[in-house]
This record gives structure tokens, C-alpha cells and sequence, in this order.
């Protein structure tokens, strides 16, 4: 469900023309919960083919795929894309009362220099941040963002988790596909070795 609701937020965000390089800005609205701003930090993260480099399997990444920070903080967010292709950075999670029904803040620029600033809620969580261009997340453009102790890892970030329990976001219609492949190759191979031995039998 979530997953869902995921990707249709991504989809929206693509197809629609007007998207706004900066979604979700929020420089003074408290989340729920929050009684006050706890701080105030500056990130910077880079987007490229280069910090994929250490991952045989990826094609992009992030410079920085794992971050944390106190809840109610504001994050006065500098995204650089080192690349000459659209790019982004995608938190999803965030308060639907102070982020909108698609819960996210989003930076996105084509080879350039972004910024925007959001505020962390209140709880403990681990939001989801990705690159929302078709195939960039399986790509390796995936991170987390622990607000205080988190609750939990969000899997397959470069350099920092694998899938969980088996199952991959990434790989969602590849695992199942190359299983199909793979049986279908397996029964087709076993009759004609049948076949074939019933041939020789006459
Ligand atoms: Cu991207």
C-alpha cells in the first residue's frame, strides 16, 4: 500500500509538466508534535555517476546515503547535481498535516544546483530518499534519512543495507521475472531431453 502510494506520487511528480524544482518547502510551519524548532543544519548532497563508482551494480548515487538528524530539526537542504540528467531527492513520510497528502519535500535539478528547506517531524522514523526518474532508484539513488533513533532501515542503500526478508523494492518485477524465465527454460529443457530419449528408445 505504501509502496503504492509511492509510486504514484512519483508518477504525478514526473508527468506533471509544472512540477516546481522545489516541493514541500517548509520553513516555518512545526509538524505535529513539534512545541519548537530544535535546531537548525545545513546539508549538502551530491548527486552523481561518480559516487556510484564503489558499486559495481549502481549507476548513481548520492554522496551522502545515510543521515540523522534530531526530530523538529530544519534543514536548510544544497543539492548539486553533478550529472548532466534530471536527478532528484525525494523524502517521503513526511506529516501529511504540514507536508500535503503526498507527505514529501522534494529538490530536483538537470545538472545544477538546487536548495530548499524542510523541517523534520517530531517521532522517530526512517524516511525514504530517492531519485524518482524512472529506473534511478533501482540505479542506486537511495538513502535514509533516521529522524532520532529511527524506526527501522529502509533496504537496499548502497553501501549500507541489502533487501529485506527476500524482498526487494528494487527488484520487484526483475526477481519475479527471471524466476519465470528460469522455470520456463527448465521445463522446456527436461522435454526435450524426453523427447529426445523416447526418439532414441525406437
Ligand atoms: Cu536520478
Amino acid at each position: 500500500m505504501k509502496k503504492t502510494l509511492i509510486l504514484l506520487i512519483t508518477s504525478i511528480a514526473l508527468l506533471n509538466p509544472a512540477t516546481a524544482n522545489v516541493m514541500g518547502q517548509n520553513t516555518d510551519q512545526l509538524p505535529p508534535g513539534c512545541e519548537e524548532i530544535s535546531g537548525t543544519e545545513q546539508l549538502t548532497i551530491e548527486a552523481g555517476t561518480e559516487h556510484a563508482e564503489q558499486f559495481p551494480s549502481k549507476m548513481y548515487t548520492y554522496s551522502d546515503r545515510k543521515l540523522n538528524f534530531e526530530p523538529c530539526t530544519k534543514l536548510e537542504v544544497t543539492f548539486i547535481n553533478n550529472d548532466s540528467i534530471r536527478h532528484q531527492w525525494m523524502v517521503h513520510g513526511l506529516p501529511e498535516q504540514t507536508y500535503g497528502k503526498m507527505g514529501m519535500f522534494m529538490l530536483e535539478t538537470t545538472s545544477g544546483k538546487e536548495k530548499g528547506t524542510f523541517i523534520l517531524p517530531s517521532e522517530d522514523e526512517s524516511l525514504l530518499i530517492h531519485c524518482g526518474v524512472p529506473q534511478h532508484t533501482q540505479k542506486g539513488m537511495k538513502a535514509q534519512l533516521t529522524v532520532g533513533n529511527g524506526d527501522g532501515d529502509i533496504p537496499n542503500v548502497p553501501g549500507h543495507t541489502g533487501p529485506i526478508d527476500g524482498y526487494s523494492y528494487d527488484q520487484e518485477s526483475a526477481v519475479p521475472m527471471g524466476m519465470v524465465v528460469g522455470i520456463t527454460m527448465l521445463l522446456l529443457g527436461a522435454s526435450m531431453i524426453a523427447i529426445m530419449e523416447k526418439r532414441t528408445e525406437k
